[in-house]
């Protein structure tokens, strides 16, 4: 039998990481919506988040994105999120949106604009530095779109080196976390395309290099869960960046298009114990509520993580692993999908009102009245959105 209480103590020690830009105006390559209300800085994101912490009690850290929220003052914007009840998460780097960056960014031919690019990765230290985050979260878009553009190897050679040179700056408590994408916007060949070349960098790198598993970035088929469990077995998963989708790189709201998948993902870390604090998995969102709206899409998805955690955290180990050493594949697959189908949202909302908190986070944001505060209030200036 699963311990309830543990389940229950693990729930409320859990902490996902919401994005800065999931606050913001999002949209697809065709369109992006403004909704009224929007943060128009760093400074109102962070209120944002806050408020998704308050509803959920399990939100208590913040990713940020360089160049999106460049402040005068990153030690002021820390302090800000602090005095709001949040952290500084990882910092996102942005080596996508210069023009300069048209063939690549540290995999680039050019001497010159790799060294922009690392430039621009050293400020992210430097910004870590300054805000307290222990993460810097890399995702590179270089690649090529036909055959014979650019030696596939050459570039290897210049992404491990420029890695290395911003390893090397990394202070003893942060980390460096490498994410990886099968395609887009490259078509041909991606740099970084998959999660066995990201941990072979990051093995050749040292111990503060990880891996960053994004759900949405895999071919149609591939079993996540498997990744998750290898990189969990190797030390090597740094993070997650939780997001659905249905066909490429959909960045829906986590656990909308297949819950499934996300239980068996959580499932395997439940098992090889990545809920830990000491396994320092961070959990975070990177999704762009493209037509919803922006903290209510926010409060769902850090729902769908629970939801999906505490059915993993419900899985019978001991009767999973007696049924696996027997040889019973049935009873085995029964264990997993008994917690499956266990209709976990009784128990969160237990869990939330033992931690002080309104059982129904979505209903508890919207008593709060903040929805129509910043509509009223946020009139002028220039929302924030991708690249504002
Ligand atoms: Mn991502």
């Amino acid at each position: 039998m699963t311990d309830l209480s543990a389940v229950k103590a693990a729930l409320k020690a859990q902490e996902i990481e919401t994005p800065s830009w999931g606050y913001g105006n999002s949209g697809t390559r065709f369109k992006v919506f403004a909704q009224e209300g929007v943060p128009r800085d760093p400074y109102e994101k962070i209120e944002d988040a806050a408020q998704v912490h308050a509803a959920t009690g399990v939100a208590p850290r913040v990713s940020l994105h360089i160049p999106w929220d460049r402040v005068d003052d990153f030690a002021a914007l820390a302090a800000f999120a602090r005095e709001r009840g949040l952290q500084v998460g990882a910092v996102n780097s942005n080596t996508f949106q210069d023009d300069d960056f048209r063939l690549g960014s540290v995999a680039h031919a050019d001497p010159k604009v790799r060294r922009k690019a690392v430039e621009h990765l050293l400020e992210c230290v430097d910004i870590m530095d300054a805000t307290g985050s222990r993460d810097l979260k890399l995702w590179f878009a270089d690649g090529t779109n036909y055959p014979g553009q650019d030696d596939i190897t050459g570039r290897q050679d210049r992404l491990a080196e420029a890695l290395a040179e911003v390893y090397a700056r990394l202070g003893d408590e942060q980390r460096m976390i490498l994410e990886y994408k099968l395609f887009e916007p490259a078509f041909y060949h991606t740099d970084v395309p998959d999660w066995g070349t990201s941990y072979a960098h990051c093995l050749k790198l040292g111990p503060k290099a990880k891996v960053v598993v994004d759900t949405g970035h895999h071919a149609p088929g591939t079993n996540i869960e498997f990744i998750v469990a290898f990189l969990l077995r190797e030390d090597r998963l740094g993070a997650f960046d939780f997001n659905s989708r249905f066909y490429a790189d959909d960045d829906l709201m986590v656990g909308s298009a297949d819950p499934f998948q996300l239980f068996r993902i959580l499932h395997e870390v439940a098992k090889n114990d990545g809920f830990a604090p000491g396994r320092q998995v961070a959990f975070m969102l990177d999704q762009c509520h493209n037509i919803e709206g922006k903290i209510p899409a926010v409060i769902r998805s850090v729902m769908n993580v629970q939801e999906a955690t505490a059915k993993a955290l419900l899985v019978d180990l001991d009767a999973l692993r007696s049924a696996q050493s027997a040889g019973d594949v049935l009873g085995a697959n029964a264990v997993l999908m008994d917690a499956y189908n266990t209709d976990v949202r009784p128990l969160l909302r237990e869990v939330r009102q033992e931690q002080g908190l309104d059982p129904d986070p979505l209903a508890a944001y919207r008593a709060t009245g903040w929805q129509q505060r910043i509509v009223a209030d946020r009139v002028g200036g220039t929302q924030a959105g991708w690249g504002a």
